[in-house]
């Protein structure tokens, strides 16, 4: 074969490679299952029962930047939640110089490290702050960045019992988040460490979802609790939620709302071992359901100062409460209860 032959040869063969990468191109972008942009992200939770594993399954993983309602249907047995966390770009570097993703570099800094060091402390074996400084200690040789400049809480919905379905709008910026339940199992393992972790970017596309119209404002602060600006009635609502600060608590976390249908509002007992049940620091708290008589219908997990979410709400008569997932929410006015008149 001459040179002017294989030349024509190869030319002809890059044109084919040529168009076939070309045809190729409409494929891929008419793939629209791969980046949502209707603003609605489906979230079923189920449960592996052969496996041990507690699940989240995404409509998408990856998303166009501004409004986006996450719709959260609890099709499990047990109480879950998606909160919701934004990786700074230390994290995103730190993660693509270990060579790991950002979910493995998650559960590796972060995640493993937690349930690690929680295990000895529920078994009555360490103190809660020797187990906190140390945990400290491990997350900030594997993971500096989750504390300096931080990971934050960007929301998401709220605890949704068992069998219900829960609606929260949250606005997120281009970039790569992580999401979580940390209820745990009757073994006290927490459900991100047996599934419940998934990645989600947030492409720089901006939707062109418009902000929600809310028909009432909560507004949750360290000072003053939880308020609403007028009384909640029947039917369907939008409740703008407003985070005017945040701290941390006893239990190293913030303040988030959420809302739980009661059997009867009256009863102090039920209330008092719902709170208990809030702090994750307590063996058989934060395991699997809720008591009896306290049903979740969702609201928002932890935000920053200032932060803003939209919980979508339909409310049949009955008792009901507010109740942030803090020690004692009461001491701080954020366990309020309510009643939707018939
Ligand atoms: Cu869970």
């Amino acid at each position: 074969m001459d040179i002017i032959t294989s030349l024509k040869r190869l030319t002809v063969f890059s044109l084919t490679v040529a168009i076939a990468l070309l045809s190729t191109i409409p494929i891929t972008a008419c793939n629209e299952a791969e980046t949502e942009r209707q603003g609605t992200v489906e979230v079923t939770a189920t449960h592996d029962a052969e496996e041990n594993k507690h699940l989240f399954k995404l409509s998408s993983n990856e998303i166009s930047s501004g409004w986006t309602t996450f719709q959260f249907q609890n099709a499990s047995g047990y109480d879950h939640f998606f909160l919701i966390w934004q990786i700074p770009e230390e994290g995103i570097k730190a993660a693509r110089s270990a060579n790991e993703s950002i979910l493995d570099h998650w559960f590796r800094g972060i995640t493993q490290p937690f349930q690690k060091e929680f295990n000895p402390y529920i078994e009555g074996e360490l103190e809660f702050k020797e187990f906190t400084d140390s945990l400290v200690a491990t997350i900030s040789g594997k993971a500096p960045w989750f504390f300096d400049p931080g990971a934050q809480t960007m929301g998401g919905p709220g605890f949704t019992a068992a069998g219900e379905t829960s609606k929260t709008t949250v606005h997120l910026e281009p970039g790569e988040y992580i999401v979580e339940c940390y209820v745990k199992n009757e073994e006290e393992v927490f459900h991100s460490y047996i599934g419940m972790l998934e990645h989600i970017s947030v492409i720089d596309e901006t939707s062109d979802i418009e902000e929600p119209e809310p028909t009432k404002t909560l507004t949750i602060s360290s000072t003053d609790g939880i308020e609403l600006n007028q009384p909640l009635t029947e039917g369907s609502h939008t409740i703008e939620i407003l985070f005017k600060d945040q701290k941390t608590y006893a239990h190293l976390q913030g303040h988030n709302v959420q809302l739980v249908k009661l059997n009867n509002k009256e009863d102090e007992e039920l209330l008092a071992n719902l709170s208990t049940w809030m702090d994750w620091r307590q063996a058989g708290s934060l395991v699997n359901r809720a008591p009896e008589g306290a049903t979740f219908m969702g609201g928002t997990m932890e935000m920053t100062e200032g932060g803003k979410a939209y919980f979508h709400v339909d409310l049949t008569p009955g008792d009901y409460a507010w109740i942030a997932e803090i020690p004692n929410p009461a001491d701080h006015n954020m366990l309020k209860t309510f009643t939707i008149a018939e």
